[in-house]
């Protein structure tokens, strides 16, 4: 069955949004098949986010990713990858629906709540990376 990685980054954990996000999965129909509240070192950051290594923004976003504890989980069901990001919203908040989840609590593109693995092959490396 699919998997896929997500993470409330430290705004959502700082909002006390971990028991909404959990919930929205929930009624999804989703399994929650690991999770755990723990502080990236940056090393992990920069490894997560290696693929951005050379954009103007890094800095910053390996900088708030470490700013303060996030809830990293493992989610499972039929098509989780491509539905979390649905869920989520667009990366910049500014183009998210009410409703979705950037949508409904994020105003910043560098501090929009959520992580969602963007593919099936970026789940598989990100769940490695945490559990
Ligand atoms: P994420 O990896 O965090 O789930 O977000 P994403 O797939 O929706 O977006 P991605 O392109 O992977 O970008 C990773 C994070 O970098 C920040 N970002 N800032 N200033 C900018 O133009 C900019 N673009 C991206 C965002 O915080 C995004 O979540
Ligand atoms: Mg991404």
């Amino acid at each position: 069955m699919e998997q896929t990685f997500v993470m409330v980054k430290p705004d959502g954990v700082r909002k006390q949004l971990i028991g909404d996000i959990v919930s929205r999965f929930e009624r999804r129909g989703y399994t929650l098949r690991d999770a755990k509240v723990m502080t990236i070192p940056r090393d992990l950051a920069e490894e997560h986010y290696g693929e951005h290594r050379d954009k103007p923004f890094f800095g910053d976003l390996v900088q708030f990713i470490t700013s303060g504890q996030v809830f990293a989980m493992v989610w499972e069901g039929e098509n989780v990858v491509e539905n979390a990001r649905t869920m989520m919203g667009p990366t910049n908040p500014k183009e998210a629906a009410p409703g979705s989840i950037r949508g409904d609590y994020a105003t910043d593109v560098g501090e929009n709540i959520i992580h969602g693995s963007d593919s099936p092959e970026s789940a598989e490396r990100e769940i490695a990376l945490f559990f």
